[in-house]
């Protein structure tokens, strides 16, 4: 099994018997028909994400992730949107590899307040080996302390992937970020096969697969639809499915050119990526701060089944703990591993 680009293509052909064995299959989604699913009248857009929701999950349990950034700022990449970047000035400070001890505090903390899974955010191009080996500590202990696991440390070479869930990872996540089409515009460093060949690491060291993307970056909705074609389309699809609304970090050159998003496109978004892929976690991730609970709870209608719980994203604010408990009350919700 090999993770790929698919063909971006406006409708799949029928796979029939005459056609030659090395003829690629035919893509799960086309760019066409996820756009045609994210221009639906909304209540039906909603109403078979729903379907699709409860035919696979409890539609009212959560699962919660919580987020550390574990090492800091002065990233080489240039991510149009990244506060963490060393070529914006965004303010924010630089951090190295924080110590296993404040990791686990972390974690415990985490744990406590209820999440069942704890991810450690680096802001790298990718690890050294010598920075990788903390790392692999990390993860071990956090795993002890009965927590799952999730890192995201940037690509991924040759061998890593496989130390990593050695140590326990059960998770990797790595975004797609957008579609093929747009991802030139908004990051230079590295290209999207990189990211794909990151992935198929991931898979065949056999973790789970975390990938998802961001919008709001400015992107039409032919390339929104292009983002989810390519998550539903890599074989299998992720489990894990975060969908970031960008957060405007000024410094960063997205935070000036990129034109709001209607929040009802976001929930669009979700709702796409529900049907797309019925049995991942698609997580309502970065943005939750600056949107009403309405939105959120939209969100939630339209198949979200995740959240980043926790004071903080990575270098950016979360709502708070309590705020997210009386929401999910509101909304007669639960976490989905364990009462707080
Ligand atoms: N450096 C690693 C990498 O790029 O894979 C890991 C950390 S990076 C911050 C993880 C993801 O956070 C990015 O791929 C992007 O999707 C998301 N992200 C970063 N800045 C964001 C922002 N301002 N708004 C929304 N999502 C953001
Ligand atoms: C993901 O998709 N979103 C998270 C997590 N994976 C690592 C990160 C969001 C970062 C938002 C900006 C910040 O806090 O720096
Ligand atoms: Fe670096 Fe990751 Fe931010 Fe890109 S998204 S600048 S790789 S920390």
């Amino acid at each position: 099994m090999s993770i790929q680009a698919m063909p971006v293509k406006p409708s799949a052909p029928a796979v029939s018997a005459h056609i030659s064995p090395q003829t690629p299959p035919a893509p799960r989604w086309s760019v066409a028909e996820v756009e045609a699913l994210l221009l639906l009248p909304f209540a039906d857009l909603l109403y078979r994400a729903q379907q699709v929701h409860r035919e696979n999950f409890d539609a009212n349990a959560v699962q919660l992730s919580t987020l550390l950034s574990i090492k800091t700022g002065g990233c080489s990449e240039d991510c149009g949107y990244c506060p963490q970047a060393a070529r914006y000035n965004t303010g924010v400070e630089n951090q190295d590899l924080m110590k296993l001890n404040d990791v686990l505090a972390a974690a415990r903390a985490a744990r406590d307040a209820g999440a069942s899974r704890f991810c450690m955010g680096a802001a790298w191009r990718g690890p050294k080996q010598r920075e990788l080996e903390p790392v692999l500590d990390m993860v071990r202990e956090v795993k002890a302390l009965g927590l799952e696991t999730c890192a995201t440390l940037g690509m991924l070479k040759e061998g890593q992937a496989e130390q990593l869930r050695e140590a326990g990872l059960d998770y990797y996540n790595h975004n797609l970020d957008t579609a093929p089409e747009f991802y030139g515009e908004i990051i230079t460093t590295r290209d999207y096969q990189d990211r794909l060949d990151t992935l198929e690491r991931v898979r065949t060291a056999g973790m789970n697969v975390c990938s998802g993307g961001i919008v709001g970056l400015g992107e039409n909705v032919t390339q929104r639809a292009g983002l989810i074609s390519q998550l539903a389309n890599l074989d299998p699809y992720p489990e894990s499915v975060p969908i970031n609304m960008l957060v405007k970090v000024a410094g960063t050159p997205l935070a000036e050119t990129a034109a709001a998003l209607d929040p009802l496109d976001f929930v669009r978004t979700i709702a796409a990526a529900r049907i797309a892929m019925p049995k991942a976690r698609v997580r309502l991730s970065a943005g939750r701060q600056e949107m009403s609970e309405a939105v959120q709870a939209l969100c939630f209608l339209a198949g979200a089944n995740s959240i980043f719980y926790g004071d903080r994203l990575l270098t950016t604010g979360n709502p708070e703990v309590e705020r997210d408990r009386a929401l999910l009350d509101k909304l007669g919700m639960y976490p989905l591993h364990k009462k707080y």
